[in-house]
């Protein structure tokens, strides 16, 4: 090997490693909340953020609905909030943050190379207690989609170079009992968009811009009922 190719090699590296960190850096999550500064309106981001990693392996989605294989996170809103955001991103971006919930997919999966196009929901259910959570009380419980996403500009592309994240933001409507962000029992569902099979790690989030002491975010309801029980 010559020398100039060497180093062509070398910053061929270098750039493709540059470009996959630059792909998946996530920017700071924010509200739909802004403030003037100055003449310009600046965005305010959201004050509490809930991280969650897992992996998706193929076969093991909790529902089939409308032609699409649909998993759930479960989460648990301690306070009234007057606005929830929601963003999921996959391969699973490595993020600095406090408040990360790593399951135990994503801990024996974190090598994966595979990745999904998202597509993610924000659930509220019947449940406004922690006493009613239990498996047979969340099998039997309504819910009520209260807003999904597929692709957000928003969000990094994802390493094929395609905008396919999702990310999306609820405020409370109080004029409407079933959309109204109370205490309760929520689940973020995701799958793929194109119907098929979801494959890959994945970082979800969950934001408010109101402290949420003592909020749950899990894959099954034994953990979930774990976390805050504690
Ligand atoms: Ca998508």
């Amino acid at each position: 090997m010559n020398k100039l190719f060497k180093i062509l090699i070398a910053l061929l590296v270098v750039f493709l490693a540059t470009e996959k960190l630059s792909a998946q850096k996530l920017k700071v999550f924010n509200s739909s909340i802004t403030k003037k500064i100055g003449p310009k309106k600046v965005a305010v981001p959201y004050t509490d953020v809930t991280s969650y990693m897992g992996y998706a392996s193929p076969g093991t989605e909790d529902e089939i609905k409308d032609g699409k294989k649909f998993y759930y996170i479960y989460l648990w809103i301690p306070v009234v909030v007057p606005e929830i955001g929601v963003r999921m991103i996959s391969p699973a971006a490595s993020i600095k943050a406090k408040n990360i919930v790593q399951s135990s997919e994503y801990t024996e999966n974190s090598d994966s190379k595979d990745y999904f196009d998202t597509y993610i929901t924000l659930e509220r259910s019947n449940i406004f207690t922690k006493q009613e959570i239990s498996e047979e009380g969340v099998a039997n419980a309504s819910w009520n989609t209260l807003a999904r996403n597929d692709d957000s500009s928003e969000m990094p592309k994802n390493p094929g170079g395609r905008s396919y994240n999702s990310l999306l933001r609820y405020e409370s409507n109080l004029n409407d009992p079933l959309g109204s962000l109370t205490v309760g029992l929520y689940r973020i569902g995701f799958t793929t968009y194109k119907t098929g099979e979801v494959s890959g790690t994945f970082l979800a989030q969950v934001a408010s811009s109101v402290k949420l002491p003592g909020v749950g975010v899990a894959k099954t309801i034994s953990t979930l009922l774990e976390q805050i029980n504690d």
